[in-house]
């Protein structure tokens, strides 16, 4: 395992001139995940702004062969492919579908349970941007109350996003984990083990969009940190239905030292018009979430 950047897989799988915004934190989230699985990779995906990403055919910076396909169709493609790759007695190739939150938590759940249920022997990959992006900032269910949205652009986002990762965890699945491009070593022992894990396995990739937000795109690493350090995202693994914190999350399971959501929220255009009795709303979900997570952890 490494144990800092230096011991990564020095190989780039994404050449210089993606088509994603600057300071995209899919682009380095994405970069590490390739690093870990390395080649023998094949990915698929539907429309999102990782499809951006890859660019125009016939030209891509992306090194691995890819897919392309339709928002309800990215776990049954990748059904398509784990059989095939069977019948050609091809057993040393990692799939990997990959999707944002929008082809995730409201287009892609459909397939992505059924091939869950079936234990098909592939990676998946929530990308969360927390809306649809790449068409213009719509609200998605992964969405967290309070944000303004292109869809929203009023009363902003009245309900809790949606928690996909529990959903995903009562298809008793052998590996599920969350990571965030701001803790890259993280994210990177995740997916080298779940590379080695068979049946199918969950990554939920919480990565900030600067457009999207409204922040700096400079400022990408210190927004995914302050997701982890306020408890709105929670870094850790349930290997065979066992919960473990991991990185900075354990570390603040431990001593108990989180930061107030309003530290995370009052850096973000897209909380400009959060109420006090949402910001209050949010802290209280937040905290009842964070003490089932620690209640797991104990057990
Ligand atoms: C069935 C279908 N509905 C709508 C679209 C238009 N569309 C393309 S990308 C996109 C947004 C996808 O959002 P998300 O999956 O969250 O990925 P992101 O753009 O945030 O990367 C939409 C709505 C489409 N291509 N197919
Ligand atoms: S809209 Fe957001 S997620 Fe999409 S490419 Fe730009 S920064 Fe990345």
């Amino acid at each position: 395992m490494p144990e800092n950047l230096f011991k990564l897989n020095a190989k780039e799988y994404i050449l210089p001139g993606t088509r994603a915004c600057q300071g995209c934190g899919l682009s380095l989230g994405y970069r590490y995940a390739l690093k870990a699985l390395r080649e023998n990779t094949i990915v698929t995906l539907p429309a999102c702004c990782l499809c951006v990403l890859h660019g125009i055919y016939p030209t891509t910076p992306v090194m691995v062969p890819c897919l392309n396909n339709s928002f309800a169709s990215t776990a049954a493609s990748a059904s398509g492919i784990v059989a095939g790759l069977q019948a050609l007695n091809k057993t040393d190739t990692t799939v990997m579908a990959i999707a944002g939150d929008g082809g995730t938590f409201d287009m892609g759940i459909q397939a992505l349970s059924g091939a869950a249920e079936r234990g098909t022997d592939f990676i998946y990959v929530c990308y969360d941007n927390e809306g649809y992006m790449n068409t213009g900032t719509q609200r998605s269910s992964a969405t967290p109350m309070g944000a303004l949205t292109s869809t929203t652009p009023i009363l902003t986002k009245q309900q809790h996003k949606k928690d996909f990762i529990k959903i995903m965890e009562a298809h008793d699945i052998p590996y599920l984990a969350t990571t965030s491009p701001s803790y890259p070593i993280d994210l990177y022992e995740k997916f080298v083990k779940a590379k080695k894990i068979k049946g199918t396995r969950y990554i939920h990739m919480y990565v900030p969009c600067p457009p999207g937000w409204g922040y700096a795109p400079k400022d990408t690493i210190k927004t995914g940190k302050l997701a982890v350090e306020t408890g709105l995202v929670v870094l850790f693994e349930v290997e065979n239905g066992k919960f473990r914190f991991t990185g900075r999350s354990k570390t603040l399971a431990e001593r108990g030292n989180r930061l107030p959501v309003i530290n995370y929220l009052e850096k973000q255009g897209r909380f400009k018009k959060m109420n006090i009795e949402q910001l209050h709303q949010l802290q209280v979900w937040v905290d009842t979430k964070w003490q089932e997570y620690l209640k797991r952890a104990e057990g």
